[in-house]
């Protein structure tokens, strides 16, 4: 195929006759003046000056003249996209065109020039002085919605830098979701201003004694509008009712018998609860929530709802709908595991399936109510699991998961769903058994790369063979980069 380098896989991608464009230090960025498209003309422009050896200049005015990168804002039906394309879908549609004289990235969002931007840094190549980007043409949108990542933060604290390459990694794979677990047993990882000794008490500890740490305000602010310029929403899950040792720790107000419970930091799940009767129960649930959604600009607060282990069904549903309810009274869509999909979640909701040893039947009656589904099955998208058996890190509990496995998988067949009730896919990494970034980062790559086509591209775009010829274009970009990834037992 005389395709175009991209991962993941784009709608139409075709190399053109003719001289590459070069980017060098003369290159201009012209850009519409809408700020947010700025902001990704701003973020090029650095990317240029890096390459090119010097700053390049940005500008409003397109004279036509050779030697520009353009970003153009399309009219709406500007881009030849298919008819119905659903409006989040086309948001992110994007076109690349480049000949020897000029680059034109053309969306009918500044979101879609992100990505094609993405694209356009995958097939540049370097070269003496700047980068040669081969001449080409590009048309591209999603298939779905919201492809994510879900990172564990709370087993093990990792640092803003970290969560910050973890971004720029998402974005450069068209991702758009950072899901931030960010409170369970061994720690509470966001400073909560209604409850702050979950941050003064319960944060300092995580796995097997590893020190802990949490994002203040101003840090976790900070971290929401890096990913907004990125093209990537954070979306906070505060998991309650089970998973909750941190706050009974910090809080003795939330035990029946008025104690605090010691720290945790073993690596079992499903024991820890809140209680209903507990008088300081709904209230801590209104707080949090209302502290979390207060910061969270993005449509989507996670309120957890897995393995609520030692819990009376009736019980969990009062909690869950709580919890649910504050978070609809912020003005915030539901997100929350498939287990609370057995409460009545209210309309709209996305429901984020993972445990593909229990029957869906509660998942897909939610969904006959107006739920969304998430997909996010654990033999396919959780990349805490070790690849193979060499794999010197991973848990092993949903298998052993190969690039291959990672990527050989469709959507469509996980429950059976058209693609309307499929808000999207999330690849997901717990920490129980990861502890650095490099271990991190190991785990994640290749696999993320897998999982970002299965949620981009559409089926009859995806294939291994030309996965794993594009994906040695990523990798190499990756080892100049000095970005860890894993590789023994890539095909399996
Ligand atoms: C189940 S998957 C969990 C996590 C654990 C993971 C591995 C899910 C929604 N919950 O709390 O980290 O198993 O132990």
């Amino acid at each position: 195929m005389a395709g175009v380098p991209i991962l993941p896989a784009p709608v139409r991608g075709e190399r053109r006759a003719g001289r590459p464009f070069l980017v060098d230090a003369t290159t201009r960025v012209v850009v519409a003046e809408e700020p947010e498209a700025v902001c990704a003309a701003v973020l090029l422009a650095h990317r240029i000056g890096r390459a090119a050896g010097g700053p390049v200049p940005v500008g409003h005015r397109d004279d036509g003249e050779p030697g520009a990168v353009v970003l153009r804002l399309a009219e709406p039906g500007g881009l030849p996209l298919p008819p119905g394309l659903a409006p989040d879908l086309a948001a992110e549609a994007y076109r690349v065109e480049v000949d020897h004289a000029r680059v034109v990235v053309t969306a009918a969002e500044p979101v879609g020039l992100l990505r094609g931007l993405a694209a356009l840094d995958q097939v540049a190549v370097p070269v003496q002085g700047g980068l040669a980007v081969p001449s080409c043409a590009v048309l591209d949108h999603p298939r779905f919605a919201w492809r994510g990542l879900c990172l564990d933060v709370a087993r093990h604290w990792f640092a803003p830098e970290t969560l910050r390459d973890v971004v720029l990694l998402l974005a450069s794979l068209r991702m758009n979701t950072l899901h931030l677990h960010l409170t369970d047993d061994q720690g509470w990882r966001i400073e909560t201003p209604s409850r702050p000794r979950l941050t003064e008490v319960a944060a300092a500890t995580s796995v097997g004694g590893d020190p802990g740490g949490f994002l203040s305000r101003p840090e976790y602010a900070a971290l929401v509008v890096f990913a907004a310029a990125h093209g990537v929403t954070v979306v906070p899950e505060i998991d309650v009712p089970g998973h909750v040792n941190a706050a009974l720790h910090a809080y003795g107000s939330l035990t029946p018998s008025g104690e605090p419970r010691p720290p945790y930091t073993g690596v079992g799940v499903g024991f820890s609860r809140l209680h209903a009767e507990v008088a300081d129960t709904l209230p801590f649930l209104t707080d949090v929530l209302g502290d979390v959604a207060a910061v969270t600009p993005g449509p989507y607060v996670h309120i957890g709802g897995d393995e609520a282990l030692t819990m009376h069904a009736a019980e969990y549903d009062q909690l869950v709908g709580h919890a649910a309810g504050v978070v609809v009274g912020a003005g915030k869509t539901v997100v929350a595991w498939q287990e609370a999909a057995r409460a009545r979640l209210p309309a709209g909701s996305i429901v984020q399936y993972w445990d593909e040893q229990t029957a869906p039947d509660a998942v897909l009656a939610a969904v006959r109510d107006g739920a969304r589904v998430l997909l996010s099955p654990a033999g396919r998208a959780y990349l805490d699991t070790r690849y193979d058996r060499e794999c010197p890190v991973g848990s092993e509990w949903s298998g052993r998961i190969g690039l291959r496995a990672c990527y050989e998988w469709e959507p469509a067949d996980v429950l059976a769903l058209p693609d309307e009730d499929v808000v999207g896919v999330e690849a997901a990494i717990w920490t129980e058994t990861v502890a650095t970034p490099r271990d991190l980062f190991w785990l994640l790559l290749p696999r993320l790369a897998a999982i970002a086509e299965v949620a981009w591209s559409a089926p009859e775009r995806r294939g291994w063979p030309d996965f794993e010829r594009r994906l040695r274009g990523l990798t190499a970009r990756w080892d100049l980069a000095g970005v860890p990834w894993y590789r023994p037992g890539l095909e399996t």
